[in-house]
């Protein structure tokens, strides 16, 4: 292997539209021997206020003002000039320099979408590159566990207006030998979903990561009809299938408060443990994310000394992967899981060190896609190669989210014997599914 081969030679950003139709860039880096890097960003809409910037023209003569003209300007313009020449082989070089070159906190001079299409392109060449997979570019020879995929099967909140307050209703199949049953077991609840609610006369569209929308009277009504597909099934809640929500409260929260307006009621953070901790000890959830809000920090200490030992707290909104802000978690016990995003904070190398960081914690860590996806399936190699034990990529269902479960159906079988579904291992500590 001729090392001045990885030198980058060329970068490029093009604009392109995510899964609602939106622009978003995608960037291609090709090195000095030829070898080619693709990748795109995602973009999320109930996004944290503490995320990286994701930077958008704002000219409204153009996508209502959502154009990335200016992302992709400051890539083919400013990035490429500053790298080209680097080895592509020297990830964290190359993501250090980018933020010393963007020199603000936020990435919000060059962009955070800018910033990380060409962190994932450069990534994506060198794996190339080296003639192996990303998983096993990033991972290592030890690059062989499967995640648990959470799928969201039904949808609300900011991905689904007119449905229910939380956002997210999630199955897990905990209970699966393998990845491919796993989804099969998903896939197979998401289609008896469907025929619960055509059964009682409910709305069967979907909202925008491919889980059904349906307008229900309270939240409590979405488990129930889970549940109910998942007994049509013939898969068992609670040992087969466990619940997993994202309510993403931030999205509800309001002077102080929490609010559902579904259901009429505005509650304190203790109230909303409280509820809470009643639908964890009525339905087999095993898992909160964003149960509460952003900044409610007092609010997380409570919901994590109530519920931390039964289901995993999952901060999404409140850490944005960002390390600072998971070291005060981890600090002050707010959780014991984080949600990981590359595009909150906008670098490979920066992401890879929070889910580092979050491991040695002893938290778990869920890989996860934005509502706004594309094609690039690079989350599913990175929870492969990080080992993380989750993935959250939507429903089973709509193109953008396939392709990352499909893309983890393709390592499982080239994997072959070695390949290693943890199921209820991923949740050893936690009484809830302790055999
Ligand atoms: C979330 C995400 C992904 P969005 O809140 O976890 O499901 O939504 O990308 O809209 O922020
Ligand atoms: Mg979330």
């Amino acid at each position: 292997m001729n090392i001045e081969m990885a030198s980058i030679k060329s970068v490029k950003a093009r604009e392109i539209l995510d899964s609602r139709g939106n622009p978003t860039l995608e960037v291609e880096v090709m090195l000095v021997g030829g070898t080619i890097g693709v990748a795109s960003v995602p973009s999320g809409v109930s996004t944290g206020k503490y995320e990286a910037v994701e930077l958008r023209d704002g000219d409204s003569s153009r996508y209502n003002g959502l154009g990335v003209l200016r992302a992709v300007g400051n890539v083919n313009n400013d990035i490429a000039a500053e790298i080209i020449g680097m080895s592509a082989l020297e990830q964290q070089v190359i993501d250090q320099k980018l933020i010393e070159f963007d020199g603000t906190a936020n990435k919000s001079r060059l962009g955070a979408n800018a910033i990380l299409g060409v962190s994932l392109a450069i990534a994506k060449a060198a794996a190339n590159f080296s003639g192996i997979p990303l998983y096993r570019y990033l991972g290592g020879a030890k690059a062989h566990p499967l995640p648990v995929p959470m799928l969201n099967i039904l949808n609300g909140g900011k991905h689904a207006l007119g449905s229910t307050d939380f956002q997210e209703f999630m199955i897990v199949p905990l209970g699966a030998a393998n990845f491919a049953q796993a989804i099969q077991m998903g896939s197979e609840i998401y289609h008896f979903l469907y025929k619960v609610l055509k059964d009682r006369g409910l709305n069967t569209n979907i909202g925008d990561e491919g889980g059904f929308a349906p307008q229900l009277s309270c939240n409590k009504e979405a488990i129930e009809l889970i549940l109910a597909a998942t007994d049509l099934a013939g898969y068992k809640a609670g040992e087969d299938c466990f619940l997993a929500l994202d309510p993403a409260a931030s999205s509800f929260y309001q002077n102080g408060k929490y609010v559902l307006s579904r259901e009429g009621i505005t509650l304190t953070a203790e109230e909303m443990v409280d509820y809470y901790a009643n639908w964890v000890s009525n339905y087999p959830i095993i898992s909160i994310e964003d149960g509460l809000a952003e900044d409610d920090w007092v609010g997380w200490v409570l919901l994590m000394a109530k519920l931390g030992r039964e289901i995993q707290v999952v901060g999404d909104d409140l850490y944005v992967t960002n390390i600072e802000r998971l070291e005060r978690g981890i600090a002050e016990k707010t959780s014991n899981s984080i949600l990981i995003k590359l595009n909150q904070i906008g670098t490979l190398s920066e992401t890879l060190a929070v889910v580092k960081r979050a491991q040695k914690a002893g938290w778990r860590t869920i890989i996860s896609h934005r509502s706004g996806e594309t094609e690039d399936t690079t989350i599913a190699d990175l929870s492969v190669a990080v080992d993380a034990g989750f993935i959250k990529a939507g429903a089973p269902c709509r193109g953008e989210r396939l392709a990352k479960y499909n893309r983890l159906l393709r390592i499982e079988e080239e994997l072959e014997s070695n390949a290693r579904y943890p199921g209820k291992e991923a949740f050893y500590n936690l009484v809830k599914v302790k055999s």
